[in-house]
């Protein structure tokens, strides 16, 4: 098998699905950091025209938009299934993770995670609240409705994990070291339990915004 190269930075909720995802399927990879402020130059533009992360390269080939990426590691890459076969279940693993992509990122966590977590601590900007407060009624909605798609259930499709969760839980983890996360999780228990079984897990644990940084390092 090709090497899996993931050009990411530590810390980035999308790039740690990818990550997530390559430690369920207990594939080796590399992770390549991308330096401050290199996203937005080459040569990342090359691999990225958008500016964004993460990039996956494998085999000769490039592929970016994280939920490709993480439906083409399921494709190649044997050992536990991350999608499961029944359609419904497929189905809803599908919106759950265009709800990250479009509710949960989009409006929630690249305001309220930005504000809390990568203004102050990354670009030593002051956390803007006006900014939080006039997100707090789409993030209320985006909880209310994932802890509905989730229910009695142990993942968002059933008794197994599959890329929803993975997606899901990457962002989700971003968002629960905020002050927000004890308000929007108040109404949804089902949430906070489901994020405890997925931190358990040593896909989780193996790629915190820590561990990727050492590994940012060792490289
Ligand atoms: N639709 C893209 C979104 C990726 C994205 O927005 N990534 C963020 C980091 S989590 C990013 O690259 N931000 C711009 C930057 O870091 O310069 C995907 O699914 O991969």
């Amino acid at each position: 098998m090709s090497e899996f190269v993931v050009h990411s930075v530590p810390g980035s909720p999308f790039g740690r699905a990818v990550l997530i995802a390559l430690h369920e399927k207990q594939a080796p990879f590399r992770f390549a950091a991308i330096p401050p402020g290199g996203t937005k130059a080459e040569p990342h533009l090359s691999r990225h025209p958008f500016g964004r992360v993460p990039v996956l390269e494998h085999d000769g080939f490039m592929i970016y938009e994280t939920q490709a990426i993480l439906r083409y590691l399921d494709r190649v890459l044997g050992g536990i299934a991350l999608t499961p076969s029944d359609p419904k279940a497929a189905g809803r693993m599908d919106q759950v993770m265009n709800i990250c992509d479009w509710y949960l990122f989009q409006g929630v966590n690249n305001i309220i995670g930005f504000q809390r977590v990568v203004a102050p601590r990354l670009l030593g900007l002051p956390t803007d609240e006006a900014a939080i407060a006039a997100a707090m009624p789409r993030a209320r909605t985006v909880f209310a409705e994932l802890s509905r798609l989730l229910g009695a259930k142990a993942y968002f499709t059933g008794d197994a994990i599959s890329l929803a969760d993975i997606l899901a839980g990457s962002h989700m983890d971003f968002l629960s070291v905020t002050p927000e996360w004890t308000t929007l999780t108040e109404a949804s228990p089902n949430l906070v339990a489901w994020r405890a079984r997925l931190n358990a897990r040593e896909s989780f644990a193996a790629t915190t915004w820590e561990r990727v940084s050492q590994l940012a390092k060792a490289a």
